[in-house]
C-alpha cells in the first residue's frame, strides 16, 4: 500500500477509535491547524545577529556547538526559515530579536535603532504569510555588564531603556503592518555572580525602568516579560526573577513569559498556566528543553510539552497563549532542529486536543477517581500519531521522518556550503 493511503487508513480507523471515548477528531484538526507557533529566529546562527558593532560575548546567553552551515547574513536566515516552514504544517511567526536588524553595513548602536531597521523584514514576512514578533536585545554588547536596566549607573540604564523603548516602536509598527499584534518580550540577563546586600535595591529599580519604559501606550503591540532562574556567570541573583515579573505583571497586567527551561528542574510550568490565566491578560511560551540547567536543548515531544499543552486545551484558553520556542542548539544540523521543535510542539498540542476531557471530568465530578485515572492512563496509548501522520498528509509536507532526508537534500544543496 502507498504511504498516504496507509495514513488515510489509519486516520479513518483512528477517528473511530476516539470517537468511542467523545472525542471529536475533526474538530481537534481544524483547530491545530489555527496555533501557531512564533518561530524563534536565533536557531538559526546561534544568537549572533546582524549588527556590526565588536561585540563582546556573555550574559547568561551561550549557544554550545559549532556545527558547519549557520546561517551568515540575513538572505540565509530567511531562506533558512523559508525551507522550515515547507516542513512543517499550520501558519506561524516569526520571531525577531533586535540584533537581526537589517543595518547593510551601518554601525547602527542599540540606542538607535529604528523601524526603518526592520521594514525589509516585514515586507518579506508579508510576502511569506508570516507574522513578525519581537524581542530587545540586552546581552552581548560591551554595556551588558551584568546589570541593564537594574544598573544604578544612570547611564547604563539610560542606554538600556532607551534600547527597550525604540523595540517597542519598532514592534507597534510592525504590528500595525501586519495588522495582527506583535508580542514583543523583554528578557534581561541582569544578576550577580556572587552574594549580593542589594537585592531589594536592584529589583527597585528594575521596577522603576520598567514604569518608565512601559509609559508609552500602543494599541498594535503586547509586552511581555521574562523570568530566569539564573545565567552563566550569574548564578547567586537574578534581578528579573519569576516572584519580580510576576507580581510585575499581576499589578501592571503585563503578559509574562514562561520558559520551560527557566524553572527549578522539577517544578512544573505547566500548573503555573492556570493561575497566570486568573491574573494577567495573556501567557507567552518559550518552549524549550532544560537539561540539569537552562540549556536550551531542542523541544522535544516530552512529558513537560505534553502537559503544559494539555493545561492549556483544558483551560481552553488557545486564544489567551502564545505559543514561542526558544532553544539554540549549535551542535546538530539547526534547521533539523527547527523542525524537530516545532513538530514536537504541535504533536503535544494534538495530544491535549484529543483528550476525552468530557468524560475525563465526568469522572472527576463524579468522584469516580479510579476511572478518572484509569483513562488517563489509556489515553496516553490512542492513537494519535496516525491522526498527526494525516495532519501532516493534508498538509501537504512530509509524513513521519520523511523530513529527515529533506533537511539532509538542503544540507547538502545550501548549508555544507557556507563556509
Ligand atoms: C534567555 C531567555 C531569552 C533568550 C532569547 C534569545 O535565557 O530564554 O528568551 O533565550 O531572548
Ligand atoms: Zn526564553
Amino acid at each position: 500500500m502507498r504511504k498516504d493511503e496507509l495514513v488515510q487508513k489509519s486516520y479513518e480507523i483512528a477517528k473511530e477509535r476516539y470517537a468511542a471515548v467523545g472525542v471529536d477528531v475533526d474538530n481537534a484538526l481544524e483547530k491545530l491547524q489555527k496555533i501557531s507557533i512564533s518561530i524563534h529566529c536565533w536557531q538559526a546562527d546561534d544568537v549572533t545577529g546582524f549588527e556590526n558593532l565588536d561585540n563582546v560575548g556573555g550574559g547568561g546567553i551561550q549557544a554550545t556547538g559549532n556545527y558547519p552551515g549557520k546561517a551568515r547574513n540575513i538572505d540565509e536566515i530567511r531562506k533558512d526559515i523559508e525551507k522550515v516552514l515547507t516542513l512543517v504544517g499550520g501558519h506561524h511567526r516569526l520571531n525577531l530579536h533586535a540584533i537581526y536588524g537589517d543595518f547593510g553595513d551601518k554601525i547602527v548602536d542599540r540606542d538607535e535603532i529604528e523601524p526603518s531597521h526592520f521594514t525589509s523584514w516585514m515586507q518579506w514576512a508579508k510576502e511569506k504569510g508570516l507574522k513578525l514578533d519581537f524581542n530587545s536585545t540586552s546581552f552581548g554588547h560591551p554595556k551588558s555588564g551584568d546589570l541593564t536596566l537594574a544598573n544604578p549607573d544612570k547611564e547604563i540604564r539610560d542606554f538600556w531603556i532607551e534600547h527597550t523603548r525604540r523595540c517597542r516602536l519598532i514592534s507597534e509598527e510592525m504590528g500595525k503592518y501586519q495588522n495582527d499584534p506583535c508580542i514583543m518580550n523583554l528578557w534581561i540577563h541582569d544578576g550577580m555572580k556572587d552574594l549580593t546586600v542589594n537585592r531589594y535595591e536592584y529589583r527597585r529599580i528594575l521596577e522603576q525602568s520598567l514604569d518608565t519604559i512601559f509609559r508609552t501606550e500602543y494599541k498594535n503591540m503586547k509586552d511581555c516579560i521574562e523570568a530566569k532562574l539564573f545565567g552563566i556567570a550569574l548564578e547567586s541573583y537574578t534581578v528579573g526573577s519569576y516572584d519580580f515579573y510576576l507580581g510585575y505583571g499581576a499589578k501592571k497586567q503585563k503578559i509574562v513569559t514562561l520558559d520551560t527551561g527557566h524553572f527549578h528542574l522539577s517544578e512544573s510550568v505547566a500548573d503555573k498556566i492556570s493561575s497566570l490565566l486568573l491574573f494577567t491578560p495573556e501567557i507567552m511560551l518559550h518552549v524549550s528543553r532544560p537539561i540539569r540547567w537552562d540549556s536550551d536543548h531542542v523541544t522535544i515531544l516530552n512529558d513537560d510539552v505534553t502537559d503544559l499543552a494539555k493545561e492549556i486545551v483544558r483551560a481552553d484558553a488557545l486564544d489567551r497563549v502564545h505559543i514561542g520556542l526558544d532553544y539554540f542548539d549549535a551542535s546538530i544540523n539547526r534547521l533539523g532542529a527547527y523542525v524537530i521543535g516545532i513538530r514536537a510542539t504541535q504533536k503535544a498540542f494534538l495530544q491535549g486536543l484529543l483528550e476525552p476531557v468530557t468524560q475525563l471530568r465526568q469522572y472527576e465530578n463524579n468522584g469516580q477517581y479510579f476511572e478518572r485515572l484509569a483513562l488517563l492512563e489509556e489515553a496516553k496509548g490512542l492513537p494519535w500519531n496516525a491522526i498527526w501522520d494525516y495532519f501532516c498528509l493534508k498538509n501537504n509536507i512530509a509524513v513521519g521522518e520523511d523530513y529527515i532526508t529533506e533537511v539532509q537534500q538542503y544540507e547538502k544543496e545550501v548549508t555544507s556550503k557556507r563556509g
